[in-house]
């Protein structure tokens, strides 16, 4: 299986690119984020517990989005591999995947992490937030306070994964074409 970790700071194009990669090499995308909005829309508990959070840029407890992947491998036995984006962003998490992909007999391929920088992030997703409608994207304090989050407790995920020799810096500015390309280039040589 090539299971991927698509991995970067919010706003660094890690949705924007699995959708090219999905198709490309016939992966099943779990996009957490996608899934907790999901959540919101259809009104459900979970989605009102996660929507105070998400709103306020800070991060949904380990426990919620661990359940949520965990269900979503067993309803997809046949895939030939996963793209994880915006999954992991904790060590917690990090640690729950490897333990679930390890009773399928599989583990993370590779890890791709995505460099942008902070100002160009935030340029990107205030673009974004005008159509978008997601509070998350629409004030530059909630983006700082995502970046901060993702700097105290996603960023040591690199480390987590450099010590498996799975971590593969990609640089993410550019056109999306280019970016794709590289990433293309770095999956074809995992
Ligand atoms: P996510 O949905 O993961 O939000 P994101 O990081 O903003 O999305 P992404 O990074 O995929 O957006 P993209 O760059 O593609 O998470 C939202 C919230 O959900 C979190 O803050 C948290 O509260 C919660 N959450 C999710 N997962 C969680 C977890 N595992 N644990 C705990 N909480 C969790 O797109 C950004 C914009 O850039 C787009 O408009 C795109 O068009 C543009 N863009 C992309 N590539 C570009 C390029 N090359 N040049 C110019 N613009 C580009």
């Amino acid at each position: 299986m090539l299971n991927l970790v698509l991995f970067g700071p919010p706003g660094s194009g890690k949705g924007t690119q699995s959708a090219l990669l999905i198709d490309k090499y016939n992966l099943v995308h779990l996009s957490t984020g996608d899934i907790l909005r999901g959540e919101i829309a259809a009104g459900t508990a979970l989605g009102l517990e996660a929507k105070s959070l998400m709103d306020k840029g800070d991060l949904v407890p380990d426990s919620v989005v661990i359940g949520m992947i965990k269900s979503k491998l067993e309803n997809n036995p046949d895939a030939k591999g996963f793209i994880f984006d915006g999954f992991p962003r904790t060590t917690a998490q990090a640690e729950a995947l490897d333990t679930l992909l390890a009773e399928l007999n599989t583990a993370i391929s590779g890890m791709l992490s995505l460099q942008v920088d902070d100002e160009e992030l935030s340029k990107r997703l205030l673009l974004r937030g005008k159509d978008s409608g997601r509070a998350d994207d629409q004030d530059e304090n909630i983006i700082r306070n995502r970046i901060k989050e993702y700097n105290n407790k996603t960023l040591p995920l690199k480390e987590f994964y450099g010590a498996q020799n799975k971590l593969q810096e990609i640089e993410g500015v550019g056109s999306i074409e280019e970016i794709n390309q590289k990433l293309c280039t770095a999956i074809d040589n995992l």
